[in-house]
């Protein structure tokens, strides 16, 4: 039992190492060596938390605490920082993926190759093999490959699936409503694009597609999730404002942390957009999905 946590933990704490020496390693090399929080120190200490992809609001808000008391010595910048990540983690909502009995819909969109339809095939094969009867709809109906992707997917999970070449992608979503319905399954994905001609047709198309979930079956969406690369540092930000304006998120999957990300955008989300980290994709393949915990991730990045 114990050898299993450890292992868990010594993999997460190798994923996260760019975050840790970013977010952490280097606010202490800035720090460390002071006595007090003079002003030279904490434009220092502003400057790293920016570039480690937490954003200028935020930086800023985390040293003008600093300033304006007196009982934080830069002895405890580690403990005050894991203090304040882990309040605005907490306040940004539950990390659990909402499931419930009866039909459960996820919606997932995001940006052109952020890993949506990678998630789709790793979400599938989870639900499968906790003995779920799963259904992907193939609402990208607008790039040529994106179906022959997904039906790979589908086809690796043991998944159904609902695609229609060049179709109107809300039509595909409401008929895997249907058959999902008249054929009880448990879980269905909605695969979406991540690119038209313009950031304007795409919004149009999300929420049409959102609008027919909304009006057939309100009460089975359980996320409306979008997928952040974690190399993509602050304009994640800017995705997350856009996104929630035309389809109301419920919370983010983080891809890609095995890289060399730095997931600080973690942060930023929750703090700015008050939206949960739920998933992490750590690799390619279908078992690389992780759920994600707010402890779990501190604890990896600050011991
Ligand atoms: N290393 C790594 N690669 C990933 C991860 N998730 C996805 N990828 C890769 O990222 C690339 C894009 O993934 P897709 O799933 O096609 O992305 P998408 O968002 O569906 O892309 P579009 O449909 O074009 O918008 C592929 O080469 C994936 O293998 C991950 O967690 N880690
Ligand atoms: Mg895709």
């Amino acid at each position: 039992m114990f050898g299993f946590f450890k292992e868990k933990f010594n993999n997460l704490k190798e994923t996260v190492s760019n975050t840790a020496q970013a977010l952490v390693g280097n606010v202490i090399n800035t720090v460390s060596h002071e006595e007090e929080f003079s002003e030279f120190v904490l434009d220092d200490m502003e400057d790293t938390l920016i570039s480690a992809d937490l954003g200028v609001g935020y930086a800023s808000e985390l040293v003008d605490k600093l300033r304006n008391q007196n009982k934080i010595k830069p002895s405890d910048v580690k403990n005050y920082l894991k203090t304040e990540f882990l309040n605005v983690l907490k306040d940004a909502g539950s990390n659990i993926l909402n499931y419930q009995d009866g039909l459960n819909i996820y919606f997932i969109c995001g940006v052109n190759g952020v890993g949506k339809t990678t998630l789709i095939g790793k979400l599938a094969y989870k639900f499968k093999n906790e003995g779920k009867r799963v259904l992907i709809a193939a609402a990208d109906t607008f790039r040529a490959a994106a179906e022959e992707q997904l039906d790979i997917w589908s086809k690796r999970a043991g998944a159904d699936i609902v695609r229609h070449d060049k179709a109107d992608p809300a039509s595909v979503v409401y008929e895997a409503i249907d058959k999902a319905n008249s054929q009880n399954y448990d879980v269905i994905l909605v695969d979406t694009a991540g690119r038209l001609q313009n950031k304007f047709n795409l919004m149009e198309e999300l929420s049409k597609i959102k609008s027919v979930i909304d009006k057939k079956a309100p009460e089975s969406l359980r996320e409306c999730m979008l997928v952040l690369d974690a190399n993509t540092g602050q304009n994640g930000l800017q995705q997350a404002k856009v996104f929630t304006e035309a389809v109301n998120l419920t919370s983010v999957a983080l891809t890609k942390l095995d890289g060399s990300a730095k997931g600080a955008i973690v942060l930023a989300v929750a703090k700015e957009m008050k939206l949960p980290v739920k998933l992490v994709g750590v690799g390619e393949k279908m078992e690389d999905l992780k759920t994600f915990n707010s402890e779990e991730f501190l604890e990896a990045i600050f011991n």
